[in-house]
């Protein structure tokens, strides 16, 4: 009860934030598109990772209002960056289970394009494979929604939720997220290499691009490399941002 007041409190406070981590490109080296991740600077306690306070609010519903934050922070974000001129980005936001199971949420994910001015192709929604298999003819249908209003959609934390092969073929998705439990222990565990060389190669044979997260080593880019995966995101790279500190690495690698 005390995290749910507290949890209200921050969402009327504006005592949430979010962080931004860059996704590069490994064939042209560029940055493509920015991950947004929420944060809760908290008054007392500081800043409190989501890993603690969404299923918080997922217990209590909270997650609805607050992912709805995230979504409009992230979006109106991304205009502000294109107003300023920078290089064009992609805006990549977490969904939560009840937030994509509210009754015409496509609908609330237009009303906030549309209110913020974001074009709908530069969102990229990441949705987790248990999302989607809690209810797949249900996840199906938001996400043939979702991709009529034009916003794309990423599996997230791919590899760990018991999808099945064949319902793949049937999601309309773009892109799939190796987990970071596959990449973490590369190159030295020769089945999570198996493991994530399959998921390539996968990838690539049903006609959707593919990235390595929590990618943090050499050795690691170099496998992923040479098994022809796309895009990578980890702190190799990058650790996710401030909006500010983004924004200069962006406008440092500017061409
Ligand atoms: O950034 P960090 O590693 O602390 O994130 C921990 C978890 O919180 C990740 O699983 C991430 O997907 C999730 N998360 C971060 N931001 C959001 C958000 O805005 N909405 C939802 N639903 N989950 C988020
Ligand atoms: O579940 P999801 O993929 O949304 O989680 C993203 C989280 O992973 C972010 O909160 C971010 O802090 C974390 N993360 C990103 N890159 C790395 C990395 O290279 N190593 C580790 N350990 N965590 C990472
Ligand atoms: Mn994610
Ligand atoms: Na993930």
């Amino acid at each position: 009860l005390q995290w749910q007041e507290e949890l209200r409190e921050a969402l009327a406070g504006e005592e949430f934030l979010l962080h931004f981590q860059p996704q590069m490109n490994l064939g042209t080296g560029r940055i493509f598109a920015a991950e947004a991740l929420l944060r809760w600077n908290h008054p007392v306690r500081g800043i409190i990772s989501p890993s603690v306070f969404i299923p918080l609010a997922e217990e209590t519903g909270l997650i609805v209002p607050i992912g709805d934050w995230a979504l409009r922070a992230a979006c109106r974000q991304l205009k502000a960056w294109q107003d300023a001129g920078l290089p064009p980005l992609i805006i990549s936001v977490n969904v939560s289970a009840r937030q994509f199971r509210e009754r015409n949420w496509a609908s609330r994910v237009a009303e906030i394009l549309k209110e913020t001015g974001l074009e709908a192709r530069y969102l990229e929604l990441e949705l987790t494979e248990s999302l989607i298999m809690q209810d797949v003819p249900g996840a199906i249908a938001t996400m043939h929604a979702l991709e009529a209003i034009g916003v794309h959609l990423a599996i997230d934390d791919f590899g760990t939720g018991y999808s099945s092969l064949s319902a793949l073929k049937r999601f309309p998705v773009r892109r799939l997220k190796i987990d970071r439990s596959f990449v973490t222990d590369i190159p030295l565990d020769a089945d999570d290499m198996a493991i994530t060389s399959a998921i390539i190669s996968l990838a690539q044979k049903l006609g959707l691009r593919v990235i390595a997260e929590g990618v943090e080593s050499e050795a690691q880019v170099e496998f992923l490399q040479k098994a022809g995966c796309d895009e990578i995101q980890g702190y190799f790279f990058s650790r996710p941002l401030s909006a500010e500190a983004f924004e200069s690495l962006l406008s440092s690698a500017r061409p």
